[in-house]
């Protein structure tokens, strides 16, 4: 059965769901929302997602939303099938965990807002608030410093090896780094940015970027 994501190929939430399924080898199908068109907002969809958010996953009689949530899910389902995104004693499940967590909290909060001041509401006709902007950016800053650190002791950030932690942090970042144009936040911490670098060159992450265009 192949799966459906629902979203449109350009939205973050469902790159990151997009970006998990290339790297395990699953065979999906993208059915594209109309977020210009509140298409996320009528009962139809709301049927799949409750908040009227992107992404949704519909997977034979199976249906999910959240998408680290979906990742999580289906990183389990096969485990087996391509790269160990989830660890696998428990104590590099908890560190992968961990990581997920910051990138959803400590980390894509101010990411999302950078984004929506300085990309989306622009797009839409709407000021952008610079005073969160510029707030945010300080907060990302020390955010970035952390994980700097982070980064001397391993690779990746829930250790040696890729995982759910680190592709959780492929479309924001690419958004943050282009069309937010705060790729310096990146670029200027060494470690940092030789992660970047290393994540964002997996041909499942440059697969998502074909589909972009
Ligand atoms: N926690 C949700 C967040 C979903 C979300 O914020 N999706 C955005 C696109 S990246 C969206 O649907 N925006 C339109 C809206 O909120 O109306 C997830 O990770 O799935």
């Amino acid at each position: 059965m192949v799966v459906k994501v629902y979203g449109p190929v350009r939205a973050a939430c469902p790159q990151r769901v997009m970006a998990c399924l290339f790297e395990k080898g699953v065979e999906f199908v993208v059915v594209e929302v109309d977020l210009q068109a509140g298409e996320h907002k009528k009962p139809n969809f709301l049927e799949r997602q409750p908040f009227g958010q992107v992404p949704a996953v519909e997977d034979g009689d199976f249906r999910l939303f959240e998408s680290r949530a979906i990742i999580r899910y289906y990183a389990a389902k096969y485990v087996d099938q391509g790269p160990n995104l989830l660890g696998t004693t428990l104590e590099e499940r908890g560190l992968v965990d961990q990581w997920l967590e910051v990138e959803a909290h400590n980390y894509n909060d101010l990411v999302y807002n950078i984004v929506l001041q300085l990309c989306v509401l622009p797009q839409m006709g709407q000021p952008s608030d610079m005073f969160l902007v510029k707030s945010c950016e300080n907060k990302l800053g020390k955010v970035l410093d952390i994980y700097e650190r982070r980064l001397t002791e391993g690779k990746y950030l829930a250790g040696d090896y890729f995982t759910l932690a680190d592709l959780s942090h492929l479309p924001g970042t690419r958004y943050l780094m282009n069309e937010a144009g705060m790729g310096y936040l990146v670029r200027e911490r060494k470690n940092v940015n030789a992660w970047w670098e290393d994540i964002s060159s997996r041909p499942a992450w440059k697969k998502v970027l074909k589909l972009m265009v």
